[in-house]
């Protein structure tokens, strides 16, 4: 492909965002946080709810990709972005439109209590969990989303189910809960998974514009630095890997709670 149509198809599949900053993000190189930072930017602004958007940002490095966004946000204590969302919200009505970035760790762990009863009340808002398989901010310890036999600064050996459980499934547990109106889980490891979480990710928000209750999307990122590897051999451990354990799909998306 000459150098022209190539540089074309990148500004077709990545974009422009009139809502990033140029400048440099603290996130380490190959991270996939900043990326599903990026995607969501992009949603809101093809919706064109970014004017109204408030981002709830959790404690690690998911959030990261925000910091340099010129976005309404706010801070939290570590696993409370689901209720400080709903706090946003209730207290500008139906006008706003908040959602959190979460880690694994941050939502489905530590913030496991605040992601359920949000769940449980159905709270209008849209939590974006990035899963990268571990507490990479704090250098790396397993998480609930850990896969079997990962090697992890806390499992040197390899998670065991009979040590350490077994991998969280977070949107299909959601799904069972009727407060939940859209739950789903993307990746970002191709072309063509990243169009269809843009999808999942635009579904989610749209049930929040619509009132229907909570929306949901896991996306599925790298950590090449705790997994010791080489960036695109970090794309290929969620393709061969991170996939397998978590398939990607919907897994709820209904209009009413009837
Ligand atoms: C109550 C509390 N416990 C622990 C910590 C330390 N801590 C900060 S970030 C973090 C890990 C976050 O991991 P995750 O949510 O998976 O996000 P990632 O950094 O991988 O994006 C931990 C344990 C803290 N700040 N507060
Ligand atoms: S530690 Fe992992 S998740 Fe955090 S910025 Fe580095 S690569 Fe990204």
């Amino acid at each position: 492909m000459n150098n022209k149509a190539d540089s074309v198809n990148k500004e077709k599949i990545y974009g422009h965002s009139d809502y990033k900053l140029p400048f440099p993000l603290p996130s380490c190189p190959g991270c996939g946080s900043p990326l599903a930072c990026k995607l969501v930017t992009e949603v809101l602004e093809e919706l064109g709810m970014i004017r109204k958007s408030v981002v709830v940002i959790g404690v690690g490095c998911a959030g990261m990709g925000f910091f340099a966004g010129k976005i309404d946000m706010s801070l939290c204590a570590h696993g409370s972005a689901p209720s400080v969302a709903k706090g946003i919200k209730e207290a500008n009505y139906d006008d706003v439109i908040v959602f959190t970035i979460q880690g694994d760790g941050d939502c489905a762990a530590i913030g496991a209590g605040y992601l359920v009863n949000s769940a449980a009340r159905g709270d209008k808002i849209t939590i974006f969990m990035l899963n990268n398989t571990n507490y990479g901010t704090t250098g790396g310890q397993m998480a609930p989303t850990t896969l079997m036999g990962q090697v992890t600064t806390t499992t040197p050996e390899g998670r065991s189910g009979a040590t350490h459980g077994y991998p969280l499934h977070v949107p299909e547990m959601l799904a069972t809960i009727k407060g939940v109106a859209y739950s789903a889980r993307g990746a970002l490891n191709s072309f063509a998974n990243y169009q269809r979480t843009k999808k999942y990710i635009k579904s989610a928000l749209q049930k929040q514009a619509n009132g229907t209750g909570l929306g949901f999307v896991e996306i599925l990122t790298t950590c090449p630095v705790n997994w010791r590897m080489e960036p695109l051999d970090a794309m290929r451990f969620v393709e061969e890997k991170v996939i397998a354990e978590y398939p990607l799909g919907e897994f709820k998306n209904v209009d009413s709670h009837d």
